[in-house]
């Protein structure tokens, strides 16, 4: 598959309105006009403009969509989107990261976890889709709604349960918690609290692996980042100048963006001046491309081609998901806000039910095999429970390690040892 590109051959509707009305032609659409529940707008791909309005000296700007789906017959063997083990593994990471979630919510509310919890039910097929095509040598930047994407790239369930129970044998030692799973080891470079945070940080992860490659002459560095983000983020100043960056330096990676159309209580299209994201990637000079984020299939092929540009050193690409989660914003929030006839559709598009249904149809499994996946999942969450459970709380003394750089700063007395270890340290402060 390749991404189509397109010379621009229209202007680009100027006023709101008409970004927002269905009236110009569509250029391509490979999974048919996705609508958003509660609008009019329906997703459209259509030439950009190459008119005299647009600087004529820039590269130009390509406009890019996945179409290899209609073209492969999916009765036919031999255009099957994936193999039968390709099929297992991901179903595999998909059931995983639902079962991971379902059991983290049970967790919070028997107050094993403390702070904001933000699962991904519902979202597997974008992290499934992505990051199981990476190289453990790539790295991956999340957000607060983290564990999935840290358990796709390899993080273990016991570490990443660890982590949400605060104890030592988490990924980050129990300092982190839910919204900053990190692993060196398998290049997960965080979640991150406050939104769009991990985007600088994912492109600067970029710039090394091409600073590697283009000044240290490590010929065999083609390692990509994967940025994930959402919706809401893509408002936010750091998105914009990542990008512009990313174009600039043609750098190795794949923006990607699980628009679920909230942004806690707020909704995308009353929050976006143009609510399709995927437009902004030919504003930077590269391609952007929309896919149906509930179908994991779809994703992965949409990643195949953005990762491998990322990797063949031809530079960033933008895509935009849409998918729904299926829970509240977080653990905390009751969810009365969204309309339930709009949870009851996107419940009918569950990923992991359209998987199953792919893989039936071409017979690619058979039940017993999907429920012994199924089974061995539930044995892991189990597991990673019952670990993370009898695992050690951090000592005090750990309260201040990894914060300071200088590990004779602040955290640190004059005698050399940690000022949270001098018996005065808590003296007129509250017990914690
Ligand atoms: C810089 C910053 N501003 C505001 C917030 C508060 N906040 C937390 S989540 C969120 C919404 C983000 O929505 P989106 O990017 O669509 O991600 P989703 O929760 O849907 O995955 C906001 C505004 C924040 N965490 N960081
Ligand atoms: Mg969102």
């Amino acid at each position: 598959m390749s991404f189509a590109t397109t010379k621009f051959a229209h202007p680009i509707p100027l006023s709101t309105t008409a970004a927002r009305s269905n009236d110009h032609k569509p250029f391509l659409d490979p999974f048919k006009a996705t609508r958003f529940l509660g609008s009019t707008h329906k997703f459209r791909f259509h030439p950009l403009t190459n008119s005299n309005h647009i600087n004529i000296h820039r590269r130009s700007a390509v406009v890019a969509v996945s179409d290899v789906l209609k073209a492969k017959k999916p009765k036919s063997t031999s255009n099957l989107l994936i193999t039968k083990e390709e099929g297992l593994e991901l179903y595999e990471d998909m059931v995983l990261g639902r079962a991971f979630e379902d059991m983290c919510a049970q967790m919070y509310y028997r107050g094993k976890m403390f702070g904001f919890v933000h699962l991904y039910n519902g979202q597997e097929a974008v992290s499934t889709g992505f990051i199981k095509l990476l190289k453990k040598e790539d790295c991956v930047a999340s957000t607060y709604r983290d564990h999935v994407h840290a358990l796709s790239k390899g993080v273990s369930a016991r570490a990443v349960m660890s982590e949400l129970f605060g104890k030592t044998t988490g990924c980050c030692r129990g300092q982190g918690g839910s919204m900053h799973m990190f692993s060196s080891e398998h290049n997960v470079l965080g979640g991150f609290a406050f939104i769009g945070e991990g985007i600088p940080v994912a492109t600067g992860a970029a710039f090394t692996s091409k600073y590697r490659r283009e000044v240290l002459k490590e010929a065999d560095c083609d390692h990509v980042t994967v940025a994930f983000f959402g919706d809401g983020t893509c408002n936010n100043g750091q998105f914009f100048e990542c990008l512009n960056m990313a174009a600039l330096w043609k750098l190795p990676i794949v923006f990607v963006v699980e628009n679920n159309l909230w942004a806690i209580g707020m909704s995308h299209l009353r929050a976006t001046s143009d609510p399709e994201i995927w437009k902004k990637g030919p504003a930077f000079g590269m391609p952007g491309v929309h896919v149906d984020g509930m179908d994991v299939l779809k994703v992965r092929e949409v990643a195949k081609e953005a990762i491998g540009r990322a990797r063949r050193g031809e530079g960033p690409t933008l895509v935009e998901c849409e998918t729904y989660r299926f829970r509240g914003h977080s653990l905390a929030d009751p969810d009365e806000l969204r309309d339930p006839a709009e949870k009851a559709h996107y419940a009918t598009r569950d990923p992991i039910t359209a998987l199953k249904k792919y893989m039936f149809e071409n017979n690619l499994v058979s039940e017993p095999e999907l429920k012994a996946i199924e089974k061995k999942i539930d044995e892991v969450v189990e597991e990673a429970v019952e670990f993370a459970d009898e695992s050690p709380h951090p000592g005090r003394s750990q309260l201040l390690e990894n914060v300071f750089a200088d590990p004779k700063g602040f955290g640190i007395g004059p005698d050399g040892r940690y000022r949270c270890e001098d018996p005065k340290f808590t003296e007129g402060t509250a017990h914690v």
